[in-house]
C-alpha cells in the first residue's frame, strides 16, 4: 500500500511515521512537508532509509495532484497548529489549513484515492468546568480561535466534499496530545525544556484551564483503527479520558524535576482562552474496538521528560527563538 503522509515532519505526523514503519513493513510511505517552523527532517532520521520525504508545499496544487496520484492512501496532518502563533499572524493558518485543506481534497477527488483527515477537538470551542457533558461527533461547531476555526473550515470541506462528491473519507477530531518530538511552543515541551534550563514554568491565567490529555502513540493507534476499521464518510473523536487542568500538569512536572510544587510563575493569559476540552470517545471504542495504551498520565509525562533531556540536540536550536516570541506577547 502506497501512503502519503502530509505534514509528517511535525510532532504528531512524524510519530504517525515511526509507527507505521516499525508495524506496517507492507506500507510504502511518502512525506508530503514544507518543513516550516514546526517541521524538522531530523524527526524523521530514525526511519529515514525506509520513507521518502518530499519538501513542498500542500497549497500546491500540481505537486500534490502528482503526489496523490502515485498513493493508495493520504493521511492528511499538516496544519498551522499554534493557537498562539494564530493570535499574533492569522494568515498562515488560513493558507495552510483551508486551502492547503482544499487542494488535497481536489487532488483525492481526482484521483479516487482514500483520504483520512485530522483534527482536533478545539472545532467544538469549549466546557464549562462544571459542566457533565464531552464533545460528540454531534456537537455543533464553535470554534474560538484563528487556529481552531480554519480547522473547523477545514472539516466541513471534507465534509462537504464526501456528500457531494463521495469522496472516501473519514474524519478524527482529537484532545490533546503529548510525547516526543513536540514543538517546544506547546504547553508541556516547553514547561519540560524551560525546567531542564533552571527557568521556572509559565502558566497562563490561573492554570484552571482544562484540557483531555492523550499520549501521541495512542492518538495514532486510533487513526489506523479508523482507516482500517472506520464507517466512510463518518467522524470519529480520538480521546483517553485524560483530563488535567494546567496547574495540576505543572505541579506534576514539577515534582518529576523535584522542585517545590508552587515554584513556577503566572504570566498573562490567551486572549479567548479555551476553559475545558473533553472527549466522549465511546464511539470510536465501541464500534471499533480501540482501547489507549498510555492510561497513566504520570508515567507517559516521565517518559517525556526523560525523552526531551536525552534529546537536547533536537530542541536546543529552536529554544531561543521560541522564548523570544513568547516574551513578546507577554507570556
Ligand atoms: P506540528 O505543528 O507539530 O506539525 C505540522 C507539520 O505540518 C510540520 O511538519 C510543518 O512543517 C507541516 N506544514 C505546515 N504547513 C505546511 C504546508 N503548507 N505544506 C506542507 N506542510 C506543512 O503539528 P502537530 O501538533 O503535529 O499537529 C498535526 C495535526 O494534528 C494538525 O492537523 C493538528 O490540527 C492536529 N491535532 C493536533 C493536536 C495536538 O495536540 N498537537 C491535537 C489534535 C489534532
Ligand atoms: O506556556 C504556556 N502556558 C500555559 O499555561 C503555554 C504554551 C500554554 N499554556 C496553556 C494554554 C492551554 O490551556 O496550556 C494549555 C495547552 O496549551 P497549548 O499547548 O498551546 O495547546 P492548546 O491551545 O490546548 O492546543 C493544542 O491542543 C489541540 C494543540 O496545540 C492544537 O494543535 C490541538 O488542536
Amino acid at each position: 500500500m502506497r501512503l502519503l503522509v502530509t505534514g509528517g515532519a511535525g510532532f504528531i505526523g512524524s510519530n504517525f511515521v515511526h509507527q507505521t514503519v516499525r508495524e506496517r513493513p507492507d506500507v510504502q510511505v511518502t512525506v508530503l512537508d514544507a518543513l516550516t517552523y514546526a517541521g524538522d527532517k531530523t524527526s524523521l532520521a530514525p526511519v529515514a532509509d525506509k520513507v521518502t520525504l518530499v519538501e513542498g508545499d500542500i497549497t500546491d496544487a500540481e505537486l500534490v495532484d502528482r503526489l496523490v496520484g502515485e498513493s493508495d492512501l493520504v493521511v492528511h496532518f499538516a496544519a498551522e497548529s499554534h493557537n498562539d502563533n494564530s493570535l499574533s499572524n492569522p494568515w498562515p493558518f488560513v493558507q495552510t489549513n483551508l486551502i492547503g485543506t482544499y487542494t488535497l481534497l481536489e487532488a483525492v477527488r481526482k484521483h479516487g484515492v482514500r483520504y483520512h483527515h485530522i483534527s482536533t477537538d478545539e472545532v467544538y470551542g469549549d466546557l464549562e468546568l462544571d459542566d457533565p457533558a464531552k464533545f460528540t461527533a454531534d456537537t455543533p461547531y464553535n470554534p474560538s480561535s484563528p487556529y481552531s476555526s480554519t480547522k473547523a473550515g477545514s472539516d466541513l470541506l471534507v465534509r462537504a466534499w464526501a456528500r457531494s462528491f463521495g469522496i472516501q473519507a473519514t474524519i478524527s477530531n482529537c484532545s490533546n496530545n503529548y510525547g516526543p518530538y513536540q514543538h517546544i511552543e506547546k504547553f508541556i515541551p516547553r514547561q519540560i525544556t524551560n525546567l531542564i534550563d533552571g527557568i521556572k514554568p509559565r502558566l497562563y491565567g490561573k492554570g484552571e484551564n482544562v484540557r483531555d490529555w492523550i499520549h501521541v502513540e495512542d492518538h495514532n493507534s486510533a487513526v489506523w483503527a479508523i482507516i482500517e476499521k472506520g464507517r466512510i464518510g463518518e467522524t470519529y473523536l480520538i480521546g483517553a479520558d485524560g483530563e488535567k487542568n494546567n496547574l495540576e500538569v505543572v505541579e506534576t512536572l514539577l515534582e518529576i524535576f523535584g522542585f517545590a510544587k508552587d515554584d513556577f510563575d503566572h504570566v498573562k493569559d490567551r486572549p479567548g482562552h479555551d476553559m475545558r476540552y473533553a472527549i466522549d470517545s465511546s464511539k470510536l471504542r465501541d464500534e471499533l474496538g480501540w482501547e489507549p495504551a498510555y492510561t497513566d498520565f504520570r508515567s507517559g509525562l516521565e517518559a517525556t521528560v526523560e525523552w526531551y533531556k536525552a534529546n537536547e540536540a533536537w530542541w536546543r536550536p529552536s529554544k531561543d527563538a521560541t522564548e523570544a516570541k513568547y516574551a513578546a506577547a507577554g507570556h
